[in-house]
């Protein structure tokens, strides 16, 4: 009966998954700060606007996208590139506010991979009906380091595949604050987001807003100093 009045009720969902080695899915870890989050993510997109990618082949992605963080996701005519730059403005991305890096450093490191330092964050603002094909994010100059995923506002299915396109897919339920961890052996896999469902989220409206910690450029060796 309990049960029942609180299906659908995702505040106390704090589950934990585990779908594959190096994977990690905490449900609610980042419920608390999301607000703030958000907050942050409107002041970012004032100094870097979303823009609808236009890919290498000339297709206009339904993903918005902006980033902040020493890098950024660069892409036009020349191709896909972490750039410092973001190339419409000529100006650096905004700064990786320290919350952001934190919570993604604490995640990784729940999921035992400690020392997480993301240099990018990728900001995706999916509208309904807006999707990500089945993809591998490989154009990082390292895959030692995980990838670390905060997700916000509507849900999505996210869905989950080997490491060839054609292996099968096993679908987890993304919602407000879920964070994922993929990394190790799982860095690789390939993934995907089907068309987000009309609804509205109180923070959020009619969107979805996923951030994306990943550790883009080449790792600097620590205590080397000028250069
Ligand atoms: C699993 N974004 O921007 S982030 C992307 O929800 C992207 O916006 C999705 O895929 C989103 O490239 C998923 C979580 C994620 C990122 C990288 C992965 C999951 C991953 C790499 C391997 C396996
Ligand atoms: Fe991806």
């Amino acid at each position: 009966m309990i049960d029942d009045l609180f299906a659908g009720m995702d505040l106390y969902d704090d589950r934990r998954e585990a779908p594959a080695e190096g994977a990690l899915v905490l449900h609610g870890y980042g419920r608390t700060e999301a607000p703030a989050f958000l907050a942050a993510v409107g002041q970012i997109a004032e100094e870097a606007p979303f823009r609808h990618i236009v890919t290498p082949a000339g297709y206009r992605m339904s993903v918005a996208v902006t980033s902040c963080g020493p890098l950024g996701w660069a892409t036009d005519a020349q191709g896909y590139r972490y750039s410092p730059i973001e190339p419409e403005s000529g100006r650096p991305w905004p700064p990786m506010p320290k919350e952001f890096s934190d919570l993604a450093r604490r995640a990784a490191a729940e999921a035992g991979f400690s020392g997480f330092a993301p240099d990018t964050c990728l900001i995706n603002r999916y509208a309904v009906g807006s999707r990500i094909s089945l993809h591998q994010d490989k154009h990082e100059a390292t895959y030692d380091a995980p990838i670390v995923s905060l997700s916000l506002g509507l849900p999505a299915i996210f869905l989950f595949g080997g490491f060839e396109r054609s292996a099968p897919t096993t679908r987890i339920i993304l919602g407000h604050g879920d964070v994922m961890v993929w990394g190790g052996p799982s860095r690789l896999r390939y993934h995907a987001v089907q068309p987000i469902k009309p609804g509205w989220h109180p923070d959020t409206g009619e969107f979805r807003i996923s951030l994306t910690f990943r550790k883009a450029g080449r790792p600097r060796r620590e205590g080397v100093s000028g250069a």
